[in-house]
């Protein structure tokens, strides 16, 4: 391809030179034709240059600085509000290493394809180089990325979201890693919109949207689809989990946790302990609420470290009751995203976030708006997002290099019936296959029928960036690495319900009440009995001191029914048969167990 000399020289003049990053934006540029190129430096001066220009193009509106400091409002277009997992590829030479649940596009056929939208598509349009960090910049885990975006909002986002600057550039330089990706927004047409991810490659690529999950690559593209694909060939592991702490007696254990999209991640991340474990001086300190890297630390544990550096969280829903600190979170330095624009005081508003709706409003289309038009204000997956060290519970160790040791790993699902408040894995392995199972069941407010379950493997589902049947032999072998030093692994189910479809336990901040078991369990205190699957705490050693349970419905929302599990046992083998031969033995051995121990 031909180079492109002015670009070349502005390469030179900012001092950058690693062959492939050059290679990369100069072919970047020459195929896209952007006017002009920015290096994203992630200083002060610039974020306020480019939030100023972005006000002046109408891509950002700059709320109310008094009540929102920082903070600004973005739309989407219209028909570009969501991941779209249909129009998301794994690409590779061989299919057979995407394996039975991902898209699949063979990599020359898949860049050829991509090519064509990019050709020409950044004419009259600014490309940013952004050099970012999944990780502390510090941290021997952390990874590098370069995104050409010729998105300003992207720009602003990445600058939240991850570590961007000079200093990445820098490591960039002297390591010569890092993960490339290209975004280009076209104009935004679903029918040509691609998400391609080629992990043998090193590359991302993203076209015809401008939706934080499609375009965002630092997130859901590299931090999980490329980093599970790099995990399994590295030896560590790139999880969809939240990671938090739980301080207690001065001493902080931190457990990470996995809960397909709508389970109330974000909420457990930053929970609030009752008030009674307060007054026991319980903390819980949040480390993130989103994607957990996990390696194993030079004393044989395993560690955490969050590779994001801010919150991309849905809106609706989030209050003062719900999630407090998430909602302050948001309350400087914060973009919001497909919400309510309050015209009276410039501020924004959402479903979920008090019962005062605006009179005087715009809703996420840009159309008038108030409470009382009975047509929803804010897109249901509008967002905000925010830093995570606006967050009043943020961990101390969050910029941590070596990051967190974990104590418990816990999986969780939407299960009305089948699943108890808790359980223990036995070991390891059932602890896999429990994450291996892991499912939720539509409810009663999505369309379509209620009761249906999803599968959603460790919630990795749309996030695993190679074949899953190999990805649960990685979670095997990861074990046998670990050895006695493994975190334990628990089952949750917040949501069981009683007869007339309500939620039994109260959930939010009492979830508390079943991380102490977990915690306890996991050092070795607290006592278990063994049921059919697996090890579940005695009534009395959940407290419910203050809640309105009696024991009889805590003994209930502990209860398993075998005839249940010996139906779930079926769905298991139905869905394990997807993967053939691919699946590990040590799987198929934990469900002839768990059809014996129901029978
Ligand atoms: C998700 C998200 O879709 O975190 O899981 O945005
Ligand atoms: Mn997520």
């Amino acid at each position: 391809m031909a180079t492109n000399k002015v670009f070349l020289k502005f390469l030179e003049t900012q001092k950058i030179c690693d062959e492939t990053l050059v290679n990369f934006i100069d072919e970047s540029a020459n195929l896209c034709q952007p006017d002009k190129i920015v290096l994203v430096d992630g200083s002060k001066e610039q974020i306020e240059a480019f939030r100023a220009e972005a006000c002046a193009t109408g891509e950002l509106y700059k709320l109310n600085q008094e009540i929102l400091p920082d903070c600004y409002y973005h739309k989407t277009a219209v028909n570009d509000v969501a991941r779209v997992e249909g129009r998301t590829f794994i690409c590779t030479k061989e299919k057979s290493v995407v394996g039975p649940t991902n898209n699949w596009m063979e990599t020359s056929e898949a860049l050829a394809l991509l090519n064509k939208h990019y050709d020409g598509a950044m004419k009259g349009r600014t490309m940013y180089i952004i050099p970012y960090s999944m990780g502390p910049v510090t941290s021997p885990y952390s990874k590098n990325g370069i995104e050409l975006s010729d998105s300003i909002y992207v720009a602003l986002n990445m600058a939240i979201m991850t570590r961007v600057g000079m200093s990445v550039l820098k490591n960039i330089e002297t390591s010569h890693e890092f993960v490339k990706g290209l975004h280009a927004k076209a104009d935004i047409n679903e029918e040509n919109r691609y998400i391609c991810h080629f992990p043998e490659e090193n590359l991302i690529c993203s076209v015809n949207s401008g939706y934080g999950g499609n375009v965002l690559l630092g997130k859901k593209c590299f931090a999980l689809r490329i980093a599970s694909y790099l995990g399994w060939k590295e030896g560590w592991m790139a999880e969809h989990m939240l990671i938090l702490g739980i301080e207690k007696d001065g001493v902080i254990r931190y457990v990470s946790a996995a809960f397909p999209s709508a389970c109330g991640k974000t909420n457990l991340a930053m929970l609030i302990p009752p008030e009674g474990y307060i007054k026991d001086g319980y903390k819980v300190w949040c480390v993130g609420d989103d994607i957990a890297w996990l390696n194993i630390g030079a004393d044989g544990q395993l560690y955490a470290i969050n590779p994001e550096n801010g919150f991309f969280g849905v809106a609706p829903g989030t209050s003062m009751k719900s999630n407090p600190n998430a909602l302050i979170s948001t309350q400087k330095g914060t973009i919001f995203t497909n919400v309510v624009l309050n015209k009276d005081n410039d501020t924004v508003w959402w479903e979920g976030l008090d019962k005062n709706p605006p009179k005087n409003a715009l809703d996420w289309y840009g159309n008038p708006w108030n409470g009382e038009m009975g047509t929803k204000g804010a897109h249901p997956n509008s967002r905000f997002t925010a830093p995570a060290t606006n967050c009043p519970c943020v961990s101390s160790e969050f910029e941590a290099p070596m990051g967190v040791p974990i104590s418990a790993i816990v999986f969780g699902g939407r299960r009305a019936k089948t699943a108890p408040l808790v359980y223990q894995a036995r070991d390891w392995n059932h602890g896999v296959f429990v994450g291996a199972t892991m499912a939720s069941e539509t409810t009663a407010a999505a369309a379509g029928a209620v009761g249906v379950i999803r599968r959603d493997p460790m919630a990795m589902l749309p996030f695993c960036g190679y074949n899953m049947g190999e990805y649960f032999s990685h979670w095997v072998e990861m074990g046998k690495k670990l050895g006695d030093k493994a975190p334990k692994i628990f089952n949750v189910n917040w949501f069981k319900t009683d007869d007339e479809g309500n939620f039994i336990w109260p959930g939010f901040g009492d979830n508390m009440r079943v991380l102490d078991w977990i915690i306890e369990r996991a050092t070795g205190k607290a006592d278990a009995i063994e049921s059919p699957i697996g090890f579940q705490p005695k009534a009395e050693d959940i407290n419910i001191d203050g809640l309105d349970i009696s024991m009889d419905t805590l003994e209930s929302l502990l209860s398993v029914d075998k005839a249940t599990w010996a139906e779930e046992a079926n769905g298991i083998e139905e869905f394990f048969a997807k993967f053939g031969d691919d699946l590990p033995s040590e799987l198929r051995a934990e469900l002839e167990t768990l059809k014996k121990n129901v029978q």
